[in-house]
């Protein structure tokens, strides 16, 4: 691996101290049971980390309020200020981090680059947001009164975030929040945990070089204990959660049960409808990068292809030839399409995914298996595979987190193919794949698609910063990163100011004394 700089990468990060028994960031603050990342990508011993306790999380909260008191004062452009040189200090880091996060997790490096750099876009982002965060101006309806709303600074935000994503979301999550006056507490993924050193050294730098307090940024690791400790705190007004459906329905009872805010980005079961005016070519690059790309592990996936029954032969042809080329292996290795998924166990579900879909009635037309021998040590290979499907088969309704392709066919017009593409729980993105305006619009339109993206000759992932992320139904209905999703940060509050000698009520109410 000494060829791919990972060594040097970990060093630059500071993740090397950690290792070496000198962490730098609050990783100090923790003091549980170890918590070991294995690479997927070789198998290797990355790291170690030690799980925060419910002391240790007290101690980080003391850090968190505290240091939200003075950063809430700071005027917004500044704390811009303060994000702009976060952002600057990402671009140096950018091909350690983008390693990092290819090597912990296992996503190919351009990808890993690929998230840092919407990291540094919500950055960028964020600094403008820091001029911007602003209400409207009402007319009273009372004479010489005026009313606005302003949005102040809301506390400690508390972040979970997946594996998959294992920087840039939190950087969503952050960046907004710090521009919006709050603090951050951020439980990474426990299978990720270096990611997340490596972002809060980053982060405590640039604290520390402005005099401000590390308490801005926080770090708790392990598993959903840890994110229960902030789950069930009442001193964290709203809690970010991405992953499952499963862990989303837990945190959002939790969360709702002592009135805080949660912001949920949960799984999707994202598909692209095919009609017969399609673009075949693109229809290809756009189905084969959305279905392996991370090697099928985004919420933005391209789970099923909803095909017209006129060209289903012909796209089933192409798709099926651009699987033949795909390169398995070392994701740093730039030769190669597809690096492993996170681990053994996703490993187990992604095979018991084609064996269900089998034993339902489907049709395997590419095959999949796990790939072991040399480059493939780790175990966590897997090859890409196609089934032909149907909609409503349990095992397609289902998000399985892998590179797992369900092929469906459709006949009738652009809303048959709505219907299966609506008829899943999930409500993340969707994309249609056409030249005929009639199907376009009627894809965005009030009848079309009922996910939170809906795109037009795109796939289904890839998404930019600038445009609020997430979805409806079982994704959680939490949008983050771009347009307005700063709001959710923020507390709102409406003003009304009397500059007359007069006390007259609202709705013209006599009450006189
Ligand atoms: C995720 O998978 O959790 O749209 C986020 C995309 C990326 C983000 C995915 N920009 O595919």
């Amino acid at each position: 691996l000494a060829d791919f700089g990972i060594e040097e990468a970990l060093r630059e990060l500071g993740v090397k101290d950690i290792n070496e028994g000198s962490s730098t960031g609050s990783d100090n603050f923790s003091n549980g049971e170890v918590i070991e990342s294995y690479s997927p990508v070789d198998g290797k011993l990355i790291g170690k980390v030690k799980a925060t306790t419910q002391a240790d999380y007290d101690k980080i909260m003391d850090a968190a309020t505290s240091a939200f008191k003075d950063w809430r004062t700071m005027p917004a452009p500044q704390r811009g200020e303060i994000v702009r040189q976060f952002g600057d200090k990402l671009r140096e880091k950018k091909e350690a981090l983008g390693k990092l996060v290819s090597y912990e997790m296992g996503k190919s490096y351009q990808e890993g680059l690929g998230e840092v750099q919407e990291m540094i876009d919500i950055c960028d982002f964020a600094v403008g947001l820091s001029r911007q965060l602003h209400g409207l101006t009402m007319h009273s309806e009372r004479p010489g009164h005026r009313m606005y709303e302003q949005y102040h600074p809301m506390g400690v935000v508390g972040i979970i975030s997946a594996f998959n994503f294992p920087v840039a979301v939190w950087a969503w999550n952050t960046a907004l929040a710090w521009v919006c006056g709050d603090v951050c507490v951020w439980k990474p993924s426990e299978k990720t945990p270096l990611c997340g050193v490596a972002c809060q050294n980053i982060a405590a730098e640039v604290f520390k070089a402005n005099g401000l307090p590390e308490g801005i940024s926080n770090l708790i690791n392990g598993d959903y204990k840890v994110g229960e400790m902030m789950t069930k705190d009442k001193r964290v007004p709203l809690i970010s959660a991405t992953g499952s459906t499963r862990m989303g329905k837990i945190v959002a009872q939790e969360v709702a049960g002592r009135l805080g805010k949660s912001l949920l980005e949960l799984g999707g079961n994202n598909a692209i409808i095919v009609t017969p005016d399609a673009d075949i070519k693109m229809t290809v690059i756009g189905a084969v990068f959305g279905a392996v790309g991370t090697a099928g592990q985004r919420c933005t996936s391209t789970r099923r292809l909803i095909i017209h029954e006129s060209i289903y032969d012909k796209v089933k042809e192409a798709v099926v030839k651009a699987y033949g080329q795909l390169r398995i292996g070392n994701p740093l290795d730039e030769n190669n399409h597809v690096g492993p998924i996170i681990d053994k166990d996703a490993v187990k579900m992604y095979q018991a995914a084609l064996e269900k879909v089998v034993e339902e009635g489907g049709n395997i037309v590419v095959e999949g298996g796990v790939l072991s021998g040399e480059g493939y040590e780790s175990g966590c290979y897997v090859k890409p595979a196609i089934a032909e499907a149907k909609n409503d088969f349990e095992i397609v309704q289902h998000e399985t987190f892998a590179p797992v392709l369900y092929l469906i066919k459709y006949s009738g017009d652009v809303h048959d193919a709505l219907e299966l593409q609506n008829g899943v729980g999930q409500g993340l993105s969707s994309a249609i794949m056409t030249n005929n305006l009639r199907e376009a619009e009627a894809f965005l339109s009030v009848q079309g698609s009922d996910c939170g993206i809906a795109n037009v000759n795109i796939g289904t992932s890839g998404a930019e910063i600038g445009g609020a992320f997430g979805g409806e139904k079982d994704t959680g209905g939490g949008r983050e990163s771009g347009s307005d999703a700063w709001k959710i940060y923020m507390r709102r509050q409406t003003n009304t100011i009397n500059y007359t000698a007069d006390l007259p009520l609202a709705q013209g109410i006599k009450f006189d004394l």
